[in-house]
């Protein structure tokens, strides 16, 4: 029987339906929306078509929405100026700046003067930080991790004392969600195995996961003999391997053997339709999380 789909697209329309109640209240009590500032520098294709679909997710929650986009040529000192001016902005609760930047701005830089309290995509390292503690301390939980770990949660799939693998150890998805999965707590308690380019029998690892989640941005690299029968997959893979001639728009693919993976696996997500569009509505409840604190004067409590 081929693997149950978790649908991205699916679970978004319930978080969406949930955040939309959130902002009513708010509205309701402050008189004020969430506010989200999304600047993107440059015309990269892919981060002009996630910063669209970010910018009209949260115009459809009724969110004071300002998109940003500046050219390529920006420098370093203009773009830290321009964050400056948002994190005094007292309307603006969320501030995104779209990665990756041009070779000429550090990132690191940039990362850093996001005011931690409205850092609502979880990549300044006092946020990271928070989250490498746990608990109470956790502020925002990066997008893309929050939205694997919602997907595991409500596709009903067993965390606790679970075998997971992550695959990839970037910043944004690989080294969060290993640690996140690995706290103690609910939707947690797995044991986690992070594995990388320089990971031995990376397939005996991946034979082994109960949960095996793949952010390594390499097509196809996870084949059909490498997954546990009955495993969850979430391929965060968004690779970019084409054009369809037909429609001129990217054919998107993921990093696992999906009709291969489909045929093995319990539980399986689709690229696209999967983690994706649970990354955009995990900004969103971290922005509307973020007004709370900041309206309700919680915003720069430990
Ligand atoms: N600052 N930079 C910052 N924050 C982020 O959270 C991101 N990321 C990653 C790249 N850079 C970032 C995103 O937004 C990746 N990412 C992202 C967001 C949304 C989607 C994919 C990646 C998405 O919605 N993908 C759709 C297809 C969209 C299309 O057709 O291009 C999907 O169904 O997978």
């Amino acid at each position: 029987m081929p693997a149950e789909l978790i649908s991205g697209t699916e679970l978004r329309k319930a978080i969406l339906e949930e955040l939309r109640g959130e902002v009513a209240r708010i509205k309701e009590k402050y008189g004020k929306a969430p506010g989200l500032v999304t600047i993107l520098v440059g015309e990269n294709p892919a981060s002009v078509s996630y910063v669209t679909l970010k910018v009209k997710t949260a115009e459809s929650l009724g969110f004071h929405e300002i998109q940003d986009n500046r050219p390529e040529s920006i420098s370093e000192e203009e773009l830290l100026a321009l964050i400056d001016s948002y994190n005094k902005d007292p309307d603006i609760h969320g501030i995104l700046v779209q990665l990756p930047l041009p070779k000429h701005i550090n990132e690191t830089r940039v990362l850093y003067a996001i005011d931690p309290d409205k850092d609502v995509d979880g990549f300044h390292p006092l946020t990271l930080g928070r989250l490498l503690i746990g608990g109470r301390a956790v502020r925002f939980l990066p997008c893309t991790p929050a939205g694997i770990q919602e997907m595991l949660v409500r596709s009903g799939t067993n965390l606790d004392g679970a075998e997971v693998v992550v695959v990839g150890r970037s910043n944004i998805v690989g080294k969060p969600i290993s640690v996140m999965l690995g706290q103690k707590g609910p939707g947690a308690n797995a044991t986690v195995t992070l594995v990388h380019t320089h990971t031995k029998n990376l397939a005996d690892h991946c034979r082994r996961a109960d949960v095996l989640i793949v952010a390594a941005g390499v097509p196809g690299l996870v084949k059909t003999e490498w997954i546990k029968p009955g495993a969850t997959v979430i391929d965060v893979g968004v690779n970019r391997i084409g054009i369809n001639p037909e429609t001129g728009k990217a054919i998107l693919s993921g990093d696992v053997d999906f009709a291969g993976a489909r045929e093995i696996a319990g539980k399986i997500t689709p690229v696209p339709g999967g983690v994706g569009p649970m990354t955009i509505a995990m900004l969103m409840k971290n922005t509307v999380r973020s007004a709370w604190l900041h309206l309700g004067g919680g915003a720069s409590e430990a």
